[in-house]
């Protein structure tokens, strides 16, 4: 067959980017070479529909042992008794709890994308907005906190069957047990996607969502730095409260009407190439040189913190407890949106993002999130990120002034190289 040079000189200018660029996308990271390795290998070729030792295929067997490391080890990194490794993505592990726990039509309660949620968690465009009916809290004005007073309310009010705690842009811990206690007043069910901090929760750094919470998702491929894709768990099973029965009339357990959401529920074939990549990326969370990267990263993030309040930025909620910051830039006067097409231009990535009562569309915005995952994999250490906040303010400040762009560009892209990512590439 002849090689498809077209697609792997793509790869190879995607591999350049990354290399040169400072990357400081939230929900971004770079996995290790053994993760990629794990990826791309024979596994794909395989059809594994069922859970490991119960397959609608034959020529199972390894694979069965590949899913099952996958599942013992995120087993013993969460401390959990449940764990499906299955889920494509976070948005299919979350659309596989409603699945399993919901009918059409049912209330959720989940934090307004427009003050950090996620589109899984209600929003109008999504499947769970429209197939469910959502209700919504959001953050205090003054401190940018969330409002668990009017979580509470709306809880009270709604009588949701679901509340969903966790964000995609919200840099302070969450008060998990607060939640589940109005969520056992009105006989809720709580999930927590912990997408965003979860290798900060894995390591301890922040508090326990598997304590409170009965179910909980998260994606692999952020703090977790494992390959792209989503995982469901639970710290104990129990029976599931819909009444729904097995075949022989008994209650099903919440882990079977899980499993059955995800297969045959939500998907088909597991992608078994990439569960085998998801078994490296927790066998290296278990390793100590994971705990000293989480480390890392919440000292990056206080260094960067200090830095953007030094040149007078406004974080939201004043600053962080995990690896990401959310930047009002209203006093800056400049858009979020032009804020991140002017700095990829000096090959500095970042995403637009609505801040709390924000008065901009989500096309436009006020903000910008700011994580630090991706360039603590590079290496970069505290005493960077003065230079990195400068850079960012250089560009900001100075929006339409193409020499001050093709400067910093320079200095990022010379600074960058000297922390190899992928040297044996
Ligand atoms: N796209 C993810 C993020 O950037 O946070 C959420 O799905």
């Amino acid at each position: 067959m002849q090689r498809d040079t077209a697609l792997f000189n793509l790869i190879h200018e995607e591999l350049h980017r990354q290399r040169r660029g400072l990357e400081l996308i939230a929900s971004e990271n770079f996995t290790s070479l053994q993760v990629m390795e794990a990826m791309g290998n024979v596994m794909t070729n395989k059809y594994a529909e069922g859970y490991p030792g119960r397959r609608y295929y034959g020529g199972c067997e390894v694979v069965d042992q590949s899913e099952q490391l996958a599942i013992d080890r995120v087993k013993e990194i969460f401390n959990v008794t449940y764990a499906n490794v299955q889920p494509h993505s976070g948005a299919q592990a979350n659309a596989a709890v409603m699945l399993a726990l919901l009918q059409p039509g049912d209330t959720i309660l989940g934090l307004d994308l427009s003050m950090g949620g996620h589109l899984t968690h209600g929003s109008a465009v999504n499947f769970s907005g429209k197939l469910y009916k959502p209700t919504f809290y959001g953050v205090v004005p003054e401190t940018g906190l969330i409002d668990y007073t009017t979580l509470e309310q709306q809880a009270r009010t709604h009588k949701p069957k679901l509340i969903i705690c966790g964000a995609s842009a919200y840099s302070r811990d969450w008060d998990y047990k607060r939640i589940r206690a109005v969520a056992d007043e009105i006989g809720a069910l709580v999930l927590a996607d912990i997408s965003h901090p979860a290798g900060l929760i894995a390591k301890g750094h922040l508090n326990d969502p598997c304590e409170y919470c009965h179910i909980v998702t998260s994606t692999t491929h952020k703090t977790l730095r494992g390959p792209r894709g989503g995982i469901i768990m639970m710290r104990n099973d129990f029976e599931n409260p819909m009444g729904q029965t097995g075949p022989k009339g008994e209650i099903r357990m919440m882990s079977q009407l899980l499993d059955l959401a995800v297969f045959p529920g939500t998907q088909g074939g597991p992608l078994e190439h990439v569960i085998a990549a998801k078994a490296v990326a927790f066998f290296e969370i278990l390793q100590p040189e994971f705990r000293a990267y989480t480390e890392q990263m919440l000292k990056n993030t206080k260094a960067m913190e200090a830095a953007f309040l030094e040149k007078g930025y406004n974080i939201v909620s004043g600053g962080s407890d995990n690896h990401l910051l959310l930047l009002d830039l209203r006093n800056k006067n400049i858009s979020g949106k032009k804020a991140e097409n002017t700095l990829v231009k000096a090959d500095i990535t970042l995403n637009k993002n609505m801040v709390p009562f924000d008065d901009k569309s989500p096309f436009i915005t006020s903000g910008i999130r700011v994580g630090v995952p991706a360039i603590t994999t590079r290496g970069l250490q505290e005493v960077h990120m003065p230079l990195v906040v400068n850079w960012l303010d250089k560009v900001l400040m100075d929006p339409d002034n193409d020499a001050t762009i093709e400067k910093v560009k320079k200095e990022v892209n010379e600074f960058m190289l000297q922390f190899a990512l992928y040297p044996e590439m």
